[in-house]
């Protein structure tokens, strides 16, 4: 692969991937993995309906177009996609209450009190953003479909979330394998508004800055079992914390039913358990809580081939790099 010399100032010369260093290099982290593009996939409930496949080409377009610094630009959602968002909402209204860890029931609330999350109309990008940036430091950027894991985990390094922003098919509302802005909306947000998980979100993306293509794999394989269908204990009881599973309420009923094995979660071994993103999952991974899980993925992390560490410094936002050769 491309690689660089870093650490040339001290004289040493380690090879690593490239990776960004700045917030405004994640304008060339946009590569995108088209195994779900309603034009490419049979099996995608958008590939017979032309009228789908156009909105959904308009709406990559923004992505593509979009560059560091420049407001997210508003999309007008459709009735039919407002539509679908309102169902979805609706039945996540109903099973987080019981099924959702704290932090998410709390962040949804605030969510619901800000009048961001109503069922008249789908939230836009930026005012997401900002509601982000004013509760975590977290902000997004439009990206134009399911990106590759290297490009998606760099953005995080910089609490910087790559959010699609076109809606799911409304034939398919309560399960897609894609991510749409519906996940990313109702699964992915209220947690990225939580401190202790953002902060947990951050270190899998600084831990992947100049990774072997293996590590990489590790990481989105630990991310996929936590960020997108990991399960926590609350009060002795199993709850969801997973954006793929707050977003389908398919799946979530899925995960707390007794046709799925629930194992603990162990950054070591769950980073090497093959997943498939087509079905719903038949492992889950329950941890104990998210600073259990932040300790445990740091000991890991710590394990990791990289000769040198990262700090994102919040200021410049730059990530700087420390020689610990
Ligand atoms: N399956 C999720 C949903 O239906 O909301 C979306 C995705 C989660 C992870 C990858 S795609
Ligand atoms: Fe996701």
């Amino acid at each position: 692969f491309n690689s660089i010399s870093l650490l040339a100032e001290h004289n040493i010369s380690v090879k690593a991937p490239w990776f960004p260093k700045h917030a405004s290099e994640l304008d060339n982290c946009n590569h995108l993995m088209t195994k779900y593009e309603p034009d490419l996939d049979m099996n995608h409930p958008g590939f017979a309906d032309k009228v789908y496949r156009q909105r959904r080409k308009e709406i990559a377009e923004i992505a593509f177009a979009y560059k560091y610094g420049d407001a997210i630009p508003h999309i007008e959602y459709t009735d039919v996609e407002i539509k679908t968002w309102r169902s979805v909402l609706l039945t996540v209204i109903d099973l987080s209450k019981k099924h959702a860890c704290q932090e998410y029931r709390a962040a949804f609330q605030k969510l619901r009190d800000e009048e961001i999350f109503v069922e008249h109309r789908l939230p836009q990008l930026q005012e997401m953003s900002d509601f982000l940036r004013r509760n975590t430091g977290f902000t997004l950027r439009p990206a134009a479909g399911l990106l590759t894991a290297r490009d998606f985990l760099a953005s995080l390094a910089f609490r910087i979330f790559q959010s699609t922003q076109y809606v799911r098919h409304v034939n398919s509302p309560y399960h897609t394998p894609e991510p749409d802005c519906i996940h990313e909306l109702l699964g992915h947000m209220p947690l990225l508004a939580d401190p202790s998980f953002a902060q947990f979100s951050q270190e899998i993306g600084l831990a992947s800055l100049g990774a072997s293509d293996d590590e990489i794999e590790k990481l989105s394989t630990v991310y996929w079992f936590t960020v997108e269908f990991g399960l926590c204990k609350e009060h002795g009881q199993v709850k969801a914390y997973g954006a793929g599973l707050l977003s389908s309420y398919g799946e979530l009923l899925h995960a707390i039913s007794d046709k799925c094995e629930h194992r603990a979660f162990e950054p070591a071994s769950t980073a090497v358990q093959p997943y498939q993103d087509q079905e719903y999952q038949p492992i889950y991974y329950v941890a104990e809580s998210f600073e259990d899980a932040k300790d445990k993925f740091r000991r890991w992390v710590s394990t990791m081939s990289r000769p040198f560490e990262v700090r994102f410094n919040p200021h410049t936002e730059r990530v700087e790099i420390l020689d610990s050769v």
